[in-house]
């Protein structure tokens, strides 16, 4: 059993100073979608094909600390034969796995989910970390539907799977991270995300304590503070900084190490500018960061179109966006962890 100051290593890994994490743990339905709005067949060959193109990008290493995995990419190879856990370590770069299953209809509670995957979970774990996976990430998705939506069930029920999944990511030796996204798509108010994802918050960490989750151990992904898209009065760059670091400061306790964000389907630039804000207001008690999926990949995805003639371009692509994000993170943003 790796020991606890194995996990701060990681943790301290993660939050390298000036990087930020990769998430490029689209399952199969999402990467079908970016694939299929581009024509390109989401093949198993070509999945693998994008994410070497990713993982291998010249210099990525010096702005991404960790990258966050499918089942199906941590168990590929590059076309040289090199494990893709082993090709993100060579660049200084973390390997992570995501290990929830997906979400799934609450019954009886229209438009609401809840992740699944605690089912053999402990096992997947341990396999994991035998692949040279060090951390983990479970994803819930919270939406926000009138003043009805979401649910205290909702919000509970995907409050204590978190705290199960991270409590059990902990024994296994790998550092979980927690995420309890709040959707940006609806009409709500800058004002209305505020307070649902306060209330998130503060029953996730809840349930990790009554879980007892080493808070020092672990990090948060959440998304930022926002109108919702179709919210016909949308908040600037300052009122969404000034929003996010209030509901954080309400709700994460300051043993928690790092926070991470997700970008949420904002575009790449507006992403950035967001989190240059929120760091630029400096002070948080926590390390922040970003763990962007569609913010960090979107350009390069664009770039590449499936084809081999457009791997470097596609890597330019990927690492211009990473080195934007890590100038965004400003030094009074961070703290030793
Ligand atoms: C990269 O997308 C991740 C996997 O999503 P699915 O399980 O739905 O296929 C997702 O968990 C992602 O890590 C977060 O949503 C953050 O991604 P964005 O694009 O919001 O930064």
């Amino acid at each position: 059993m790796p020991s606890s100051s194995a996990l701060s290593a990681t943790v301290q890994a993660m939050l390298t100073p000036g990087k930020g994490l990769l998430a490029a743990d689209e399952s199969l339905p999402t990467i079908g979608r970016r694939f299929e709005a581009l024509a390109i067949p989401s093949t198993e060959e070509n999945r693998r094909a994008y994410r070497e193109l990713l993982f291998t990008t010249p210099g990525l290493g010096e702005t991404i600390s960790g990258a966050i995995l499918f089942d199906e990419t941590l168990r590929q190879k590059t076309s040289r034969g090199v494990p893709m856990p082993e090709v993100l370590a060579r660049q200084g770069i973390v390997p992570g796995i995501k290990v929830d299953k997906g979400t799934v209809a609450l019954p009886r509670l229209e438009g609401e989910k809840i992740t699944a995957g605690l089912d053999g979970l402990r096992d997947r774990l341990t396999e994991y970390r035998a692949l040279g996976a060090r951390f983990t990430k479970w994803r819930a998705v919270i939406a926000i539907t009138g003043l009805e939506r979401p649910t205290r069930m909702c919000i509970d029920d995907n409050a204590r799977a978190l705290a199960l999944f991270a409590v059990l990511s902990q024994e296994a030796g790998l550092v979980p991270i927690v995420e309890p996204e709040v959707l940006m798509e609806g009409d709500h108010s800058l004002a209305r995300c505020a307070e649902v994802t306060e209330l998130v918050l503060l029953r996730v960490f809840d349930a990790l304590a009554a879980h007892r989750v080493v808070l020092e151990e672990m990090l948060l992904k959440t998304g930022m503070v926002l109108s919702g898209d179709k919210c016909p009065e949308q908040a600037g760059v300052s009122a969404v900084a000034e929003a996010t670091l209030r509901c954080l400061r309400r709700t994460v306790p300051a043993a928690v190490p790092g926070i991470v964000f997700l970008s949420g389907g904002q575009s790449a630039d507006v992403a950035t500018q967001h989190l240059d804000a929120i760091c630029r207001a400096g002070n948080a008690p926590w390390t922040l960061s970003f763990s962007f999926g569609r913010a960090l990949q979107s350009p390069a995805l664009d770039a590449w179109q499936g084809s081999p003639a457009n791997v470097a371009a596609a890597q330019a692509a990927l690492q211009a966006c990473a080195k934007r994000n890590g100038a965004a993170l400003h030094a009074g943003a961070r703290r030793e962890v």
